[in-house]
């Protein structure tokens, strides 16, 4: 059973059978891993469906996917094209933040200052319209020593026209700006595009949302303001979004996420460490019942906010997460070969410094929200790594990799105790936490058998990245 996108009547038969009411987890009885998706309302725009399915959360409600800052593995973050591929992707809705400039125009921007995202600096709040379109927007995550791109900051009304057919907009950050983006939405004829959200005093969401009852309006519930959920009476608000930095957190205990689900959309979020616990993106690339399968099985989420869309939109729709490129062979970067220093590897420093894994040995490993890595990597390592091919072929190499740097490292590849060949250059990912495949250019024909793979950190070459896997795929 997918959990998304089911179409038909042999679907709509099959979820009759399902559980109608919650039960020990938020399972349905359909022998898939998790809650079944409901069948889509087909009429309508993206936008129109988004809008009628935000507003269901009854037990067959479909699992909503919201794209964090925009689809930036594809733009930078919160930029137009961003927007276009988050909708494109699958998202029906993508978050956002609002700020305004010095001449009280609003835009698109995540941080106080435009420095991270932008090649300009200074406050948002310090420039007007006119300044901000003159800034060009960072690729990705931005950072220091990212690309500079051709795009430019987004208004909020550029995007909310952008939107008008295409999903919904949920508004971060502006709550203080709410007017004014209300004004926004209604001058672009988007009211049932614009998501509001904030954690301020339920009084203040009251006469808000009495003022303006078309508006959607979602609440940000943590332990700390858990009473809020009372305060807010039968005027509930249309969804919460629940943070919880511990599984055992008040707000995440079934008791109170079934009744946020009873009146309510649940929205969970898997960026980071965290937010949801230790229910992450990353986590869920390795095992998705360790990331978004407990989101929804575990913790009612019926609306789950990442930085990959791809992959939920393809764990929503197939229960898999596809492997992105396909690799035939797939060797993680912290199952490195046995013997230790010396034999196995040589690293520059004792100890392994996160120890997230083979604790004992000096090849450092991080978690970096979920994703398991060796880190600080530095000039003149190497690692070994044994694996097996079961057909032979020439293998194209590939790897995973993240840093916030340019350059961000140098690396040589050597089979079974060859010359190591050319030196492949890792790029810039504009993050720690953002991993992305890169080729290496490296082909290697290789028996069906036994094999090992040696990685040499040049020397002489700048290196700071993150190693995720190595991946062959045979040409
Ligand atoms: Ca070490
Ligand atoms: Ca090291
Ligand atoms: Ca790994």
């Amino acid at each position: 059973m997918t959990r998304k996108r089911t179409f038909g009547l042999i679907t709509a038969a099959l979820l009759t059978f399902s559980a109608g009411a919650l039960g020990d987890t938020y399972a349905q009885a359909d022998g898939g891993p998790s809650a079944a998706k409901g069948p889509a309302a087909l009429s309508g725009t993206p936008a129109e469906r988004a809008y009628r399915d935000f507003k269901d959360h009854g037990p067959r409600a479909k699992i909503l996917t919201a794209a964090h800052r925009a689809q930036w593995r594809k733009a930078p973050e919160n930029s137009v094209p961003a927007f276009l591929a988050a909708f494109k992707d699958g998202a029906e809705i993508v978050e956002t933040d609002v700020r305004s400039t010095k001449d009280g125009q609003l835009v698109l921007m995540h941080d106080e200052t435009v420095d991270r995202t932008t090649n300009g600096t200074g406050k948002v709040s310090d420039l007007t319209l006119a300044q901000i379109k003159e800034l060009r927007l960072k690729q990705g995550l931005g950072g220091a020593q990212a690309a500079v791109t051709d795009e430019r900051v987004p208004t909020l009304a550029e995007i909310m026209k952008l939107a008008k057919n295409r999903g919904l907009v949920n508004l971060d950050k502006g709550w203080p700006l709410r007017e004014q983006m209300y004004q926004v939405l209604a001058d672009t004829g988007t009211v049932r595009n614009g998501l509001f959200k904030s954690d301020a005093p339920v009084d203040q969401v009251r006469d808000f949302r009495r003022k303006h009852p078309e508006a959607l309006y979602m609440h940000l519930v943590q332990d700390g303001n858990i009473g809020s959920i009372d305060e807010f009476g039968d005027e509930q608000p249309l969804g919460y979004e629940v943070v919880f930095d511990s599984a055992q957190d008040a707000v995440a205990r079934k008791p109170v996420i079934d009744r946020l689900r009873s009146t309510g959309r649940v929205w969970v979020n898997s960026m980071w460490n965290g937010l949801a616990d230790h229910y992450t993106d990353e986590a869920s690339l390795i095992d998705p019942t360790r990331g978004w399968g407990a989101l929804v099985d575990t913790f009612g989420a019926t609306v789950i906010q990442t930085d990959n869309v791809g992959n939920l939109e393809s764990w929503l729709r197939t229960g898999h997460v596809p492997q992105q490129p396909r690799a035939d062979i797939r060797i993680q970067a912290e199952d490195f070969a046995r013997g230790g220093e010396g034999v196995a590897y040589h690293d520059a420093d004792k100890g392994n410094r996160e120890s997230v894994a083979r604790i004992n040995e000096d090849v450092d490993i991080c978690d970096l929200n979920g994703a398991v890595a060796v880190c600080w990597i530095r000039g003149g390592e190497w690692i070994d790594y044994a694996f097996t091919v079961s057909k032979s072929g020439t293998y194209k190499v590939g790897a995973r990799v993240s840093s916030p740097y340019a350059p961000a490292g140098t690396y040589r590849l050597s089979f079974d105790g060859g010359e190591p060949d050319r030196a492949v250059q890792v790029l810039n990912t504009t993050g720690h936490s953002a991993f992305f495949d890169q080729p290496s250019g490296v082909s290697q024909y290789l028996e069906a058998g036994s094999h090992r793979l040696r990685i040499h950190l040049d020397e002489s070459a700048y290196q700071n990245f993150n190693l995720d896997y190595l991946d062959l795929v045979r040409g």
